[in-house]
């Protein structure tokens, strides 16, 4: 019996590699959440953008409520089983009239998951219309498996190594998946997707938090952290996570660079091994 999810949400996620929307937050607790991102940015004089959108979970206790929220696990644990650790978080703010996008990819390009089958809540924190830039998929395409990327470099494009499917893809045959504030959606590991710039009024940020369940493990030789959010893991395939206790505290910060580091060292090292075959 799942937990969350219909058994028609179900089959679409297996049938199309996603699933939108899902109600999960009220749009209050969503604008709570947005208004502590944006004062954080503020303090730092920062955008939560490229560059500085990784793992934020490891930061903000607002942010680990987001990711333990049952809301959210609940609909995970229907799709890849009770044991689940957290393998990435990215924040992806575009600001309104930006160029910001994100070009056509999968998102187990650089991951090096084996199996790929991780699973990614796309969580809003304002609504995300179709003019808005909302992510746009192409619907069946998780059943092509690992497709070729190259990487193109952009300052616009919110993915930092500009990895980019070599393949057109046929704009006729693509899905939007919008979200109002406090929903969210979910997507498969190797759906080809993409998101176009914000030409709405107002800013559109999500969080992508990608789960895995605690049997794949990551064929990289960079070993990297995952934090177990719910049930129990007997493989231990990666290191934990420590959970955050204070807001962007010492040890909060420091915990965050090193896993960073060692997440931006295995994604170098498999777009180092994607070079090879691109070559
Ligand atoms: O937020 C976006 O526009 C893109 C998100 C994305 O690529 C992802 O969550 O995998």
């Amino acid at each position: 019996m799942p937990k969350k999810l219909t058994a028609e949400q179900i089959a679409q996620y297996d049938r199309d590699g996603y699933v939108c929307p899902v109600n999960a937050f009220t749009s209050e607790r969503a604008r709570a959440w947005r208004d502590r991102l944006e004062a954080f940015e503020r303090a730092q004089g920062q955008k939560m953008t490229r560059g500085h959108n990784f793992k934020p979970h490891l930061l903000f206790p607002w942010v680990d409520e987001i990711v333990h929220a049952p809301e959210v696990l609940d609909a995970v644990e229907d799709l890849i089983g009770p044991d689940i650790r957290l393998f990435h978080l990215t924040v992806w703010p575009k600001d309104a009239g930006s160029g910001a996008y994100v070009s056509w990819h999968q998102d187990a390009t650089y991951f090096a998951l084996e199996p790929a089958c991780h699973v990614t809540a796309w969580v809003a924190l304002t609504d995300a219309p179709v003019e808005a830039g909302c992510m746009e998929v192409v619907p069946g395409s998780h059943k092509l498996g690992q497709l070729p990327h190259a990487e193109l470099q952009d300052t616009d494009n919110l993915l930092s190594r500009g990895q980019t499917l070599v393949a057109d893809v046929d704009r006729s045959r693509t899905a939007f998946m919008p979200v109002k504030a406090g929903q969210f959606s979910l997507h498969h590991t190797h759906l080809v997707h993409n998101s176009r710039p914000n030409r709405w009024h107002d800013r559109r940020i999500g969080l992508g938090i990608s789960y895995i369940p605690t049997w794949a493990r990551c064929t990289s030789s960079r070993r990297v952290t995952a934090m177990l959010v719910r049930g129990e893991d007997k493989y231990r395939n990666f290191d934990d996570e420590r959970r955050p206790v204070e807001e962007a505290g010492p040890a909060e910060q420091a915990f965050h660079a090193e896993a960073v580091a060692h997440f931006r060292a295995m994604n170098a090292a498999e777009s180092d091994k994607a070079a090879i075959v691109r070559r």
